[in-house]
């Protein structure tokens, strides 16, 4: 029994010698993923340089889609730092022993974000830290309570609590789905029961509707204050999604409140060059 615990200690190093990720441009890592298409096919194990020229400040460890890693690149495209991005197909992942590389067993990872060789896993922990590093976590104690708090409601409600992009909460398909908006319920977020009978649709209505009242309480462009902060970016890149033109290119017309917020975000520079530049993770289906 010890031996065999032993032996597992040592599989982190093991396998992470056996297999450094190769160093790629982003087109060639995209070329590759768009070609084996299925994410669960994807075997690319790659390092991508991103940002202005030195010494990366950062190395991102995730899978090619969106899900988890989106707000963390996000950040760290608008923060304009060098950084590295890690992308583990899921080959790779599992046949290639980059899962033993990361303290739970889980992307995504922060690798040595101690400077020490320590290795950061969850990715509401690493979130957190990239924000405060980045100064995107709010500038008071105070303003970070209300940044905290705006990305604990985005997590649980546009992010379906991280299982999916695409869920109970909020849902792109639902809202591509219905014909006419103006025919759905659209109480208050604080007046509806965790237990309801609103459709799909109508709760992520509901949800996109409470951060429309926010950001117009706030009267800045921003959700808190009057900088951009993480929250900002999660609610852009869900509203970008949301008009892909696989999606909902004409949310604009379904709803021009929202179309508002997602013309607004456009005008901030760091998410607009990770959307233009790093076409690495396409959009992907979760099995059911
Ligand atoms: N609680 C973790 C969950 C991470 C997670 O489930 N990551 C998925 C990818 S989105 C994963 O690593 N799946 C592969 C596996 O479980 O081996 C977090 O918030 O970071």
């Amino acid at each position: 029994m010890m031996r065999a615990l032993q032996c597992y200690a040592l599989l982190p190093a093991l396998a992470w010698s056996l297999a450094p990720p190769q160093v790629l441009d982003a087109k060639t890592v995209a070329h590759s993923l768009w070609q084996e298409r299925d994410l669960f096919e994807t075997s690319v194990h790659a390092l991508i340089t991103r940002g202005p020229a030195g010494p990366p400040a950062f190395r991102l460890a995730y899978m090619p889609c969106r899900n988890r890693g989106e707000i963390l690149r996000l950040m760290l495209e608008e923060a304009q730092v060098p950084y590295e991005l890690e992308i583990v197909g899921f080959r790779a992942w599992r046949d290639g022993g980059v899962k033993a590389t990361t303290p739970h067993g889980k992307l995504p990872v922060l690798r040595d974000y101690d400077g020490r060789g320590a290795d950061l896993g969850q990715e509401g922990a690493i979130t957190r830290f990239l924000a405060r590093k980045l100064g995107l976590a709010g500038r008071t104690p105070e303003e970070e309570a209300t940044v905290d708090s705006l990305y604990c409601f985005w997590f649980a409600t546009l992010r379906n609590n991280g299982v999916s992009h695409d869920g109970e909460h909020f849902s792109c398909a639902a809202l591509k789905a219905v014909e006419d908006v103006g025919e759905l319920a659209r109480p208050p977020y604080g007046a509806v029961f965790r237990q309801n009978t609103l459709s799909k649709a109508e709760r992520s209505l509901v949800a996109l509707d409470f951060f429309e009242k926010t950001l117009a309480d706030a009267g800045t462009g921003f959700l808190v204050a009057d900088a951009p902060t993480v929250v900002d970016l999660g609610l852009f890149y869900i509203l970008y999604e949301l008009g892909e033109d696989d999606i909902c290119p004409d949310w604009a017309d379904k709803s021009p409140r929202s179309s508002r917020r997602r013309r607004a975000c456009r005008a901030t520079p760091g998410a607009l060059t990770a959307r233009a530049s790093t076409p690495t993770s396409p959009g992907a289906t979760r099995p059911t």
